[in-house]
């Protein structure tokens, strides 16, 4: 079996390579979900890379940063910046015109043809610029009809424009909702700019939050399926983020995406001034977990800028900046579009197969360790040590492997040669870990991670398949 020439996975695995089953992440998207998702719903999600966890190594998304203007004040948001409830802190997109965006749209499409997303998500709010995000999305269901179309928005005027939304036949919507606690609310918006008035403190956050609440109603009543992005700010919403799950639940929504908060004083943000921290990987895992008995959640998030293309894990939006795609010629080509999707998703159905055949050994009393991944998509472990700038974490016990989240990293290969403090990052950003799994390693990052307790593996291979292989040998060292 091989994957597609998709051109984003690269790394062929062999019919006897593949023996593995798990029930876990890998096989679905959160299998936190409360019980199974019936067909339809499933065919809606299924490539969207950020509403199915298992699409995100497939399918690839595009940002365009049409909307400049927002319409509330967050205190981890810096208006120099792109919107930080769905972008890294600190990262600026290129303005562009509804034209501009839809002429991108059409190149993209043409050379990643694994793009099945266009999402608006700034930099400002996109309900702040109506009509800009609107003739965007009109733009390119004309002319790219195959593509999805995906809104970030922080609901205050979501009520206002949920018919123009249902009429463009987007369904996909996401609401960052940081708390249904006025009082808590205050904490985290100073002010909220509505219908022309200007409203400071909590008089305003109470509009918001009944904005954002008859959104979710008016987005259930329409079919559209929501996903709300928390943005967890420790000592502010931490304790109340299960409170906002359980409400958002209650109205509907259908995914559950608990972002950490990026601050620095760099970023020049209130939070980032004032020495607001973020939370740990670790605190944010017990806070999601904590939340996910009651819903799916999100953990694949990757907080990807306002022109975010390609992979979630890959940016490449340096390859698409506006001087080089105004250059290119639009190639969107529906019928190659859809045979390149074929092929996923045959590349999808025996990777399926393989991990049924996944026969795991009960361990008593299994208890679960966390491995590193390094991997270009395709639900392998596919990529060196060295040219990975994210490892993807995976929870593992005698069952099941469940993807629980990225660190990201600076990689470690700089033009053939390895740099110690940048090893020494990276080590400390898996030290949780047990294991790195990885296609290729040198001897000198091996040595420094054996010492350290972290084993490495090496390996092309489904992750499941090379996570459980681990994880058995792991236990036996243990007794
Ligand atoms: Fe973009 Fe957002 Fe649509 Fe995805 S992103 S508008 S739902 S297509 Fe995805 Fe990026 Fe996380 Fe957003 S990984 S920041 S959740
Ligand atoms: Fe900034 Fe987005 Fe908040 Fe507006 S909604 S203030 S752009 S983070």
């Amino acid at each position: 079996m091989t994957p597609p020439s998709t051109g984003l996975v690269t790394s062929p695995i062999t019919e006897t390579t593949i023996a593995s089953k798990s029930s876990g992440c890998g096989s679905g998207c959160n299998s936190s979900a409360t019980g199974e998702m019936d067909e339809k719903l499933q065919q809606r999600i299924a490539n969207h890379p950020c509403y199915s966890e298992e699409a995100h190594h497939h399918y690839a998304r595009l940002h365009v940063a049409v909307a400049p203007a927002c319409n509330i004040q967050c205190n981890y948001c810096n208006r120099k910046y792109d919107c930080a409830n769905e972008s890294r802190p600190g990262v600026v997109s290129e303005l562009l015109t509804p034209e501009e965006a839809a002429h991108k749209a059409l190149v993209i499409a043409g050379k990643i043809p694994q793009l099945t997303v266009l999402g608006i998500a700034g930099p400002g709010d996109p309900l702040a610029n109506p009509e800009r995000t609107f003739r965007t999305f009109e733009l390119i269901a004309e002319q790219a009809p195959d593509i999805k179309l995906c809104l970030s928005t922080n609901g205050l005027m979501l009520p206002e424009y949920i018919d123009r939304i249902k009429q463009l036949n987007i369904d996909h919507v996401t609401i960052t909702i940081n708390m249904v606690d006025p009082e808590i609310g205050a904490k985290i918006y100073p002010w909220v700019h509505y219908k022309r008035k200007r409203y400071r403190g909590i008089e305003g956050v109470k509009i918001l939050h009944e904005k954002q609440m008859e959104g979710l109603q008016a987005l259930r009543e329409a079919d559209i399926l929501c996903k709300v992005n928390s943005v967890m700010i420790p000592g502010i919403n931490d304790e109340h983020l299960a409170e906002v799950n359980k409400v958002i639940r209650s109205h509907g929504a259908f995914l559950h995406n608990i972002m950490p908060l990026i601050s620095a004083p760099e970023h020049g943000t209130h939070f980032g001034l004032t020495g607001q921290r973020g939370p740990t990987p670790k605190e944010l895992k017990a806070v999601q977990d904590s939340c996910a008995g009651n819903m799916k959640m999100m953990r694949h998030c990757r907080q990807c800028r306002a022109d975010a293309v390609g992979l979630l894990g890959e940016d490449r939006s340096q390859e698409f900046t506006k001087d080089k795609f105004m250059a290119m010629t639009p190639e969107y080509d529906l019928a190659q579009r859809q045979e390149v999707h074929a092929g996923i998703e045959k590349f999808r159905e025996e990777l399926k197969a393989a991990k049924q055949q996944v026969v795991a050994t009960p361990v008593k009393n299994s208890p679960k360790i966390l491995v590193a991944v390094a991997t270009k998509g395709g639900g392998l472990v596919n990529q060196h040590f060295g040219h990975a700038k994210e490892f993807q974490v995976y929870e593992v016990d005698g069952s099941e492997v469940r993807f629980i989240g990225h660190r990201k990293i600076d990689h470690y290969c700089q033009g053939g040669y390895g740099e110690t403090a940048t090893l020494e990052n990276i080590i400390e950003a898996i030290a949780d870990c047990k294991a790195v799994l990885v296609a290729k390693i040198g001897d000198c990052p091996q040595e420094k991670l054996h010492a350290v307790g972290i084993q490495t593996v090496e390996t092309y291979d489904t992750i499941d398949k090379a996570a459980l292989e681990f994880y058995q040998q792991y236990i036996q060292e243990q007794v």
